[in-house]
């Protein structure tokens, strides 16, 4: 398959005016007429791109085109000698209703409850019609969709012009849109369902009155009151933060129970998984909840950052993604404490992109080449894009960031542009913006070291900084990046912040000096985690325990006990903690922090995933010896604070429902309690997680004590499973949890995911539900890195590669770090995927094996 670069990007021959389009839906297939109006920007062909579209008809200027005047090869439709103004008119039939890609026009759902809808982003358009099917392509649309009038809802981009009956066919109705925002087609949308909605409006800062609907199946459109109200939130925290407001009349979201990613961010009619727009607190957790609102928030803030704005080409993925994730993180970061947001932010980032970026899969943030590009919507695109924008805004101050990005809107608005020009916007305050164009250009995750020496003649601290990036094969060798440090000095005796810096690292080694401090300080780095690098600095374990107790960032409290763990489980990179240490610093934290902020404390607690202490292990990784002493340390961890177990289990009764912060910050902590509890033996405990099952006022308190109950295996886990099913069988998103708590249980093992993959209930057809399975067992990898573990997973990627090549190659990705196990499980492991590679055929799957196998 071919390869595509960055640099071989050329301009489209020919820009497209008009497009209308007119979808007929039928019990078996559809029929798309469209009629592009088109018109020479320099000298080329008409290219139109299309795939698994059976062409009926084709005309251009009103003359139909004969098979000699075009070239239909490898999914691309080329006409020479067109005149510089076109009229094409084309007729294909597609097939939805056999669509499991869930790319284009399908059907989600089966039997009564079946709709039908399109994803289009990246190139999902061109399996709806042909066309010149890339994001620097804008056109204005209009809809027509027709169809059965067993289905009601006909939705699609921009403002309803007109709908009626079919008179010629009394059981057929239509509905036309138009928008009149020019959009690329990756942005179109169209639904044909039979949904409840839920309405509501909004007023703009600009004066404009916006009809806001959320579309859901009946039974579910009671759970979207939550999606509403992040919406209504989203709409006027980017008027208060960006200056920017809505633009059309109305904004629909929907929702599908089957669907590829989260959401898509299609003008005025955001498509969403389920189970990202869904929330109600007998059926969702706090932590899906505050996802909801963060994706609803992300696919909002996309109307500026995306769609108005768009990238010229899917390079530039990260222009849009990465800025508007960063605008997420803000968003939820005014809504719970910034520094538990934070903390969830970086835990993500560390376990999945600094894994990404130590291994095979390794790309920049603006990748230079690609095969399918759906293999890059990844967490370096999004993650660590945000990053780079934070590092930018952290860079520029809150005032000229805002400076900087009202020029961004004003110079762009209405194109396709670069990473380049989104630079040369936020420059215009201070150039130095310029330089962050490396962290798009190189992969690999950065380590700073570092070490400190104060001379007390002169009174003056010397902080020496360090950074190396590993060298990616296939990439220049590394240069240094600027790395923004935020750094604060800290008075051993009084525990107060002497100094407050931002130190810039932009060569390979610096030093900076602090004048006038009057004794030894502690040294604070990185608060906030100004940016996405390791820091490797030559920190004593008292000092990590001072800061532990005396930092007032709390994300850096967070930090320092991450790196006490990181020091105890992997000793082999760098200095050796003592266990004592850590335990007695959260000893005395943790009874404070409990009551003054729970969410925090129950953060403090965390230790990191096996998943992700792998990802620091670059050879010889045993999955065994890793999960023995991650479990020795929660054990000691659980008995060393076994006495405050109770007397905190106790402090944080059950309480009737409430959405705030606080409330959740208590669930947080009573469901790490729980487990604490159980984990040291505390008596009792088995009838407290029962309890707690029994009496929950919502689904944070209910799943909290399954899960623990499962983990520990607590007697009547297994009754406790059923009553769940049993209570739950009606919901989908809630059985998937049913599903992922049994297929990621502790002891989970082949045998148990064999028969969640036979259950009545498993369903290939939804991703949410196979994700539910597959991705939940990936966190035991004692239990994947077998060959049973491995036959399994590796099946379901083979039959999924046909019928959903997607996600087959996501969860291909997975076993990317396969080259860091041990003996003998490296060879299994290689044997197997090399297996793989002779039974897939999708380039999708193609590429990331080879990326994986480094071939
Ligand atoms: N563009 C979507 C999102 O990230 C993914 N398809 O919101
Ligand atoms: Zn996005």
């Amino acid at each position: 398959p071919n390869k595509i670069n960055l640099k071989d990007y050329q301009k489209p021959s020919f820009d497209v005016e008009t497009v209308s389009l007119d979808i007929k839906l039928f019990e078996d297939h559809a029929q798309v007429d469209s009629i592009l109006k088109m018109v020479r920007q320099s000298a080329g062909d008409i290219v139109l791109f299309g795939e698994d579209l059976e062409l009926l008809a084709l005309t251009m200027n009103g003359e139909a085109l004969t098979a000699e005047r075009y070239e239909q090869s490898a999914g691309k439709l080329t006409i020479s000698d067109a005149p510089d103004e076109v009229t094409l008119a084309i007729q294909v039939r597609i097939c939805p209703q056999t669509n499991t890609a869930l790319e284009g026009f399908y059907m989600a759902g089966s039997g009564d409850d079946r709709m039908f809808v399109t994803q289009c982003e990246p190139e999902g358009f061109r399996k709806i019609t042909f066309y010149p099917d890339r994001p620097d392509v804008l056109a204005i649309f209009t809809t027509r969709l027709e169809a059965d009038k067993r289905y009601p809802t006909l939705l699609a981009n921009g403002n309803l012009v007109e709908a009626g009956d079919m008179i010629d066919a009394p059981n057929r109705h239509y509905a036309i849109w138009h928008d009149p925002t020019n959009k690329p087609s990756y942005l179109f949308a169209c639904v044909v369902a039979d949904l409840d909605v839920l309405t509501d409006s909004y007023t703009t800062s600009e004066g404009r009155e916006v009809l806001l609907e959320v579309y859901a199946k009946s039974a579910d459109i009671d759970k979207c009151d939550v999606g509403m109200q992040a919406l209504k939130d989203s709409m006027q925290w980017d008027e208060v933060n960006y200056g920017r407001a809505y633009d059309l009349d109305r904004y629909m979201i929907v929702a599908v129970s089957q669907f590829n990613m989260g959401a898509m961010e299609n003008k005025g009619l955001n498509i969403f998984n389920t189970a990202c727009v869904l929330s109600s607190p007998e059926t969702t957790t706090d932590t899906r909840s505050f996802s909801v609102k963060a994706i609803i928030a992300h696919e909002y803030f996309h109307n500026w950052t995306g769609n108005r704005i768009t990238c010229r080409d899917w390079f530039q993925l990260c222009l849009k993604e990465g800025f508007t994730v960063y605008r997420d993180q803000s968003f939820s970061a005014d809504q719970q404490s910034s520094a538990v947001q934070r903390i969830d932010d970086v835990a993500t980032l560390r376990a999945h992109q600094f894994a990404e970026d130590a291994g095979p899969l390794a790309h920049p943030v603006r990748p230079e080449s690609f095969v399918e590009i759906n293999n890059f919507y990844t967490t370096t695109v999004y993650e660590k894009g945000a990053e780079i924008v934070r590092m930018i805004a952290n860079t520029l101050g809150a005032d000229h960031f805002r400076k900087g990005t009202d020029e961004y809107f004003r110079r762009y608005d209405g194109q396709a542009v670069t990473v380049e020009d989104f630079l040369s916007a936020l420059s215009i305050t201070n150039s130095k913006v310029e330089d962050f164009i490396d962290w798009y250009r190189q992969p690999g995750t950065p380590v700073v070291s570092g070490h400190q020496d104060y001379d007390s003649a002169t009174q003056t601290l010397t902080i020496t900084l360090s950074q190396q990036t590993r060298h990616v094969s296939g990439f220049d060798a590394p240069k240094p990046l600027p790395i923004p440090v935020a750094t604060a000095l800290f008075d051993k005796e009084s525990g107060k912040i002497m100094a407050e810096r931002m130190l810039l690292l932009d060569q390979a080694t610096q030093t900076f000096t602090f004048e006038g401090i009057s004794a030894a300080p502690v040294v604070s780095l990185l608060r906030d985690f100004s940016a996405p690098v390791q820091l490797n600095y030559d920190y004593q374990d008292e000092d990590l325990a001072f800061l532990l107790k005396h930092e007032t960032n709390g994300f850096n409290r967070w930090q320092v006990t991450q790196m006490l763990v990181n020091r105890i489980l992997l000793p082999n990179q760098g200095t050796k903690s003592d266990p004592d240490v850590y335990l007695a610093a959260l000893a005395q934290t943790l009874p404070v922090l409990a009551s003054e902020d729970a969410m925090l404390a129950a953060r403090l607690l965390d230790i990191p995933s096996a998943q992700e202490l792998a990802a620091a292990i670059l050879k010889d990784y045993d999955p065994e010896l890793v999960k023995a002493q991650r479990e020795g340390l929660y054990q000691q961890l659980a008995e060393a604070l076994k006495d405050q177990w109770e007397v905190l289990y106790k402090q944080l009764p059950l309480q009737s429902y409430e959405d705030s912060a606080e409330a959740r910050g208590t669930r947080a902590l009573r469901n790490v309690v729980l487990d604490m509890a159980l984990t040291a033996n505390v008596e009792g405990a088995g009838e407290w997680a029962q309890q707690q099952y029994d009496n929950a006022s919502c689904m944070t308190e209910r799943f909290g004590a399954l899960k623990a109950m499962v983990n520990h295996q607590v007697v009547n886990a297994d009754e406790y499973l059923a009553e769940f099913y049993e209570r739950f069988q009606a919901d989908d998103l809630v059985i998937d949890l049913w599903f992922s708590v049994q297929a990621s249980a502790d002891n989970v093992n082949a045998d148990v995911i064999k028969s969640l993959l036979e259950h009545v209930d498993f369903d290939w057809n939804t991703p949410n539900r196979v994700r539910s399975v597959i991705s939940a067992f990936t966190s035991q990898p004692t239990a994947l890195w077998t060959q049973e573990g491995l036959d399994i997973y590796t099946d379901v990627i083979k039959k999924l590669d046909d019928s959903n090549p997607m996600i087959a190659s996501r969860l291909l990705q997975v076993l990317a770090r396969w080259n860091t196990l041990a003996e003998p499980r490296r060879q299994m492991a290689h044997v197997q995927l090399l297996d793989v590679q002779q039974q897939v055929s999708s380039k999708h799957v193609h590429e990331s094996l080879n990326s994986v196998l480094g071939t």
